[in-house]
C-alpha cells in the first residue's frame, strides 16, 4: 500500500496515431496543448530570465540553456504531465533531461540556424539507432506564427532516417521542407535526427518558445555537467532523478536502486513487467519494456 502512494504512474504519452506519425515524419504537432494562462506564465518567466541576463539587450535575440535551474516555472517542466510521458515512452526508466532552453527570436534578428540534425554529427546517433531516436525535443510554441519568415522552425519531414542532406550547413529552401506555422499553445514532439533549420524573422513579433529535450541517462547532457546540489534538494523525486546529476560516472548507465521505479506502468500501476525475471532479481537490475517494444510485439 505504501509503495502505491510513493510512486506516480507514468503520465500519458503517444497515442498509436501519434506514434505512427512520429515514425513516418519525425515530428508530431499537438495543437491547444498549452492553455492561454500557462502561455502567459511561461512568457513572463522568459521575460524575467531575460531581464536578469547581462547579455540581453531588450529587443534582441536571446537563447538560454539549463533554464530548469533558473526559475521554478521552468523547473516544473522537468516532469510536466503535459509532455513527460512522451519521453518516458521512449526512454523508460532511464529517462534523463538532455537540455532545457528558451529562445527569443526578434524581428530582424540575425541568429537563425542553418540545416542540421540535433545531436552528434561526426558519428550520428542514427548509425546505431536508425529507427528510434536517442534524443527527442519537446517544443512549446508560445507565439502565433501564421506565416513564413517569422523565425519559424523549418523541418524536412521523414528526414530523420537520412544521414546526408544537400542543404546541410546552408539556409537554402529544399524541396519537401515544411515551414512550421504553429498557433500559440501548440506542442511539438520532434525526433532529434530530423533535419531542420530556422527562418529569419521579418515580421513585427518576437517569437517566444521553449524546448525541453530528453535522452537515455547514458547519453551525455547538453547544457550542464552537474546541477546545483542545493537546487536539487528543492525538486520532487521524479524531477531529481530525471536531472541525473551523478557524482559516480557509471550511475549514468546503472542508476542506484533508490531511483527505481521512476514511474509505475500507466495502465497496470506495476513497477515491474510480469513474467520476465525470476523473483530474486532486484528491480534496479531489471529491464522493463518501453512503449515501442510493447507495440512491436502486438
Ligand atoms: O529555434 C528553433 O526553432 C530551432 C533551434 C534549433 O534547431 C536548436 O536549438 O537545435
Ligand atoms: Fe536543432
Amino acid at each position: 500500500m505504501e509503495t502505491e502512494q510513493k510512486y506516480r504512474p507514468a503520465p500519458p504519452g503517444f497515442t498509436s496515431e501519434q506514434w505512427d506519425t512520429f515514425n513516418e515524419d519525425g515530428i508530431i504537432f499537438i495543437e491547444d496543448a498549452i492553455s492561454d494562462e500557462d502561455i502567459g506564465t511561461y512568457k513572463h518567466a522568459i521575460d524575467r530570465a531575460a531581464a536578469t541576463n547581462p547579455k540581453y539587450k531588450p529587443g534582441g535575440y536571446l537563447g538560454m540553456e539549463n533554464i530548469v535551474e533558473r526559475d521554478p516555472v521552468f523547473t516544473s517542466l522537468i516532469d510536466h504531465e503535459r509532455h513527460v510521458g512522451y519521453a518516458y515512452d521512449l526512454f523508460g526508466e532511464l529517462l534523463k533531461l538532455h537540455q532545457s532552453q528558451f529562445f527569443l527570436r526578434p524581428p530582424g534578428g540575425k541568429q537563425y540556424n542553418i540545416w542540421h540534425p540535433d545531436g552528434a554529427r561526426a558519428l550520428p546517433y542514427g548509425v546505431f539507432s536508425p529507427q528510434l531516436p536517442l534524443q527527442i525535443k519537446i517544443g512549446y510554441w508560445l507565439t502565433d506564427l501564421p506565416h513564413e519568415k517569422m523565425g519559424n522552425l523549418v523541418v524536412l519531414p521523414g528526414s530523420h532516417r537520412q544521414q546526408y542532406m544537400d542543404g546541410y550547413d546552408t539556409h537554402n529552401s529544399v524541396s519537401g521542407e515544411m515551414i512550421v506555422c504553429p498557433r500559440k499553445g501548440t506542442m511539438t514532439v520532434m525526433h532529434s535526427s530530423i533535419w531542420h533549420r530556422v527562418e529569419p524573422n521579418e515580421s513585427d513579433v518576437v517569437r517566444y518558445n521553449i524546448f525541453v529535450a530528453y535522452c537515455p541517462s547514458w547519453v551525455t547532457s547538453a547544457d550542464r555537467f552537474h546541477s546545483s546540489p542545493k537546487w536539487l534538494e528543492t525538486l520532487n523525486r521524479e524531477q531529481r532523478i530525471i536531472m541525473r546529476s551523478y557524482s559516480h560516472a557509471y550511475h549514468n548507465a546503472k542508476p542506484p536502486a533508490s531511483e527505481f521505479p521512476l514511474f509505475l506502468d500507466r495502465e497496470t500501476g506495476a513497477d515491474a513487467d510480469a513474467g520476465t525475471y525470476l523473483e530474486h532479481v532486484q528491480l534496479h537490475r531489471r529491464k522493463r519494456q518501453t512503449m515501442h517494444e510493447r507495440i512491436a510485439e502486438i
